[in-house]
This record gives structure tokens, sequence and C-alpha cells, in this order.
């Protein structure tokens, strides 16, 4: 009675056990007949019925039908896993011969080319790079530098005010009285960054920009070191051939002050519609640091002098590759980015 029991159990889990789709299935096979509530369990338990002479070889059968259904288990998980496997290889073929998506590179913005270089040329005359933030003090844009107190780069009307005594940065100046504060002589840095001021935006005008200022401080430093450290840069930019004019101009914050032209490369000075007839195309602001803005900083104007200067990046960059307006550096159009 018992060992046909077993002979239908054993029947009935290999036949389940051939329909078996997926790995749940074979699960739910396992404990139905295996598991402490299954089939075989409750088989084995009304083993107490038996004659002992008889309970050994049922033993021994029920023992045989669970290594049955076992390996059978076995073997049927081993099948349907590579089936799987065979179906996701299938579903998920990645055709490697197809063409892949293209990928548009981009491409260094023309401006940080100009102040890669610019950067590059001064660290070689032995300037280091200071920065510092874009929102400022009046103190540090205006009072050290030496400007009255009704100068007109103070007024709203030209200056993005927060409170009385907060702004947007209008040159990088200030980062450089923070440097001069801070440090002693000798000192010699660039201070690249963005600067506003309320213009109204045309081919050659914006409310922000950026620029890069120089300062070298120390002892004995004269005119010729400006003119010396504006025409290497100038040259590293433009070539070899290029002519400066200093032509006397004021600031504030310098004196004497000048202001320096580029030799028109278009006409090579004879005059032409690059240059407006003039010959000379107007490139930047310099001069010697005022002894009252070196006093300011701690610097003592008797014992050490400096040269400054100021140039916007835009200006040099629409120079070096013939750009005429302004604006087509901010609308970053990859189509006009390209090339360069
Ligand atoms: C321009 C050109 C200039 C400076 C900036 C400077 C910085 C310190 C002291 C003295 Cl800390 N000068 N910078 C000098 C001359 C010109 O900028 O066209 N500005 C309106």
């Amino acid at each position: 009675m018992l060992r046909q029991n077993l002979e239908e159990l054993r029947g009935k889990a290999l036949q389940a056990v051939r329909d078996a789709r997926d790995a749940a299935a074979l699960e739910t096979i396992r404990v139905g007949f295996l598991g402490k509530k299954g089939e075989l369990t409750a088989i084995l338990k009304r083993m107490g019925s038996l004659s002992p002479d008889e309970r050994p070889s049922v033993g021994a059968f029920a023992n045989d039908v669970r290594a049955a259904v076992e390996s059978a288990l076995e073997s049927a998980s081993g099948r349907i896993a590579e089936k799987e496997l065979e179906r996701r290889l299938a579903e998920e073929t990645v055709d490697v011969t197809l063409p892949g998506n293209p990928f548009r590179a981009g491409r260094r913005h023309p401006m940080q080319t100009v102040l890669d270089d610019v950067t590059k040329i001064f660290l070689g005359m032995g300037f280091s790079v200071a920065e510092g933030p874009e929102v400022e003090t009046t103190y540090y844009c205006f009072d050290a530098l030496n400007h009255s107190p009704d100068h007109p780069a103070r007024d709203p009307q030209d200056t993005f005010y927060f409170d009385d005594e907060t702004i947007l940065r209008t040159q990088t100046s200030s980062v450089q009285i923070r440097v001069m504060e801070k440090e002693k002589p000798p000192i010699r840095i660039i201070s690249p960054g963005r600067t506003y001021r309320k213009d109204e935006i045309d081919a050659t005008h914006s409310a922000h920009f950026h620029q890069i200022e120089g300062l070298a401080v120390d002892k004995g430093i004269t005119m010729a070191d400006l003119k010396g450290a504006l025409h290497t840069m100038m040259t590293g930019l433009y070539g070899s051939g290029v002519k400066l004019r200093f032509r006397p101009h004021h600031f504030p914050y310098t004196e004497p002050s000048a202001e320096v032209d580029l030799q028109c490369f278009a006409c090579q000075g004879k005059g032409c519609r690059m240059c407006k007839d003039e010959g000379w195309i107007e490139m930047l602001g310099s001069g010697m640091v005022h002894p009252a803005v070196l006093e300011r900083c701690g610097v003592d104007p008797d014992v050490y002098s400096g040269f400054a200067f100021g140039v916007g990046i835009e200006r040099l960059t629409l120079m070096r590759y013939k750009i005429n307006d302004m604006r087509l550096l901010y609308e970053n159009d990859v189509r006009f980015l390209r090339q360069f």
C-alpha cells in the first residue's frame, strides 16, 4: 500500500518536473513533494503502521524516491538555467558591426585659448595667477584704488550694487589689492576673471566681460619693465612683428598712466577700415602703481614701485581671430566656435 503510494508519488513528481518551465515552478514542486509538509513526508509518517520486517525495504524505497525526485529537480534546474541563458543571449544580442552613435566633440572657447596663452606667457616671466571674489566691497574696487568719493565709476548707473558697499567687481584690481595687503614684495601676479559694468550690449560692449590684470611690485620696478612685459605678451599673442605705442592717459590708481595701442596688423599702420584710419588699435590700460595705492596696502612707496595693467580678454580675442562682433563670443553657437 505504502509502496504503491510512493510509486505514484514518484510518477507524479517526475511528470511535474518535466512540465516545469521555470525555477519558481521547480521550487513549488520541491516544497510540495519533499518539503516538511510535503507529500513524501506525509507518506513516511505512516511508516509506523508497517510490520517491522516490511519497514526497512519500504524505507529504502522511500529514500530512492526522494533521491530520484531530487536528481530530476537538479537536472531540470540546470536545463532551465541553460534555456534562460540562451533566451537572453538571443534577445540581448548586440550587433557590434552597427555604426556607433556619432559623438560631437566640443572645442575650447577662443577666449579660453587666449587666456591660457597669456597665462603661459606670464608664468614664463615668473608671475603667478591670483583669483578673488566677484562680489566685492566698494573699498577694494574704489577706495583702495584711489578713486575719489565722487568718481563716476561709483555711479549706480554704471556699477551693479547689492547695497551701499557691496558690488559686482568692475575690474580685477580688487584681487591684486588683496594680494598686496597680505604679501610682501616682490609680487608678480596676473588676475584673470569676470568683471561687470552696466553697459548697453552691442558689438563692442557687454554687461559682463573678462579681464586680465597684471601687477609687479618690487624695488626698482620702472616703466621699462612694464613695456618689456607688455611687449612680451603681445609678441606671444600676435607674433614677433608687433609694434606697441604708449599714449599718456589718466587712471586714479596709476601715475604715470598710459593707454597702449597695437599697430594695426591689417594695414601696418597706414590706416584702414579695421583701425578706422588710425593706424593703431587701442588694446589696454597701464601705468606705474600710484604711491597712495601702495601705501594703503602697507607697501612703502619710498622703497618699492610697481607697474600694473588691465586688458579685456574679449578685446584680445576679437583682434587675434579678426572677429568683428563681441556678441559672437557669448552665443556659444558651435558653428561659430568650431572655426577656432
Ligand atoms: C583699464 C585698464 C588698468 C590697472 C588696471 C591696477 C591695479 C592695482 C594698482 C594699480 Cl592693484 N593699477 N590695475 C592699472 C592700469 C589700468 O586697467 O582700462 N582700466 C579702466
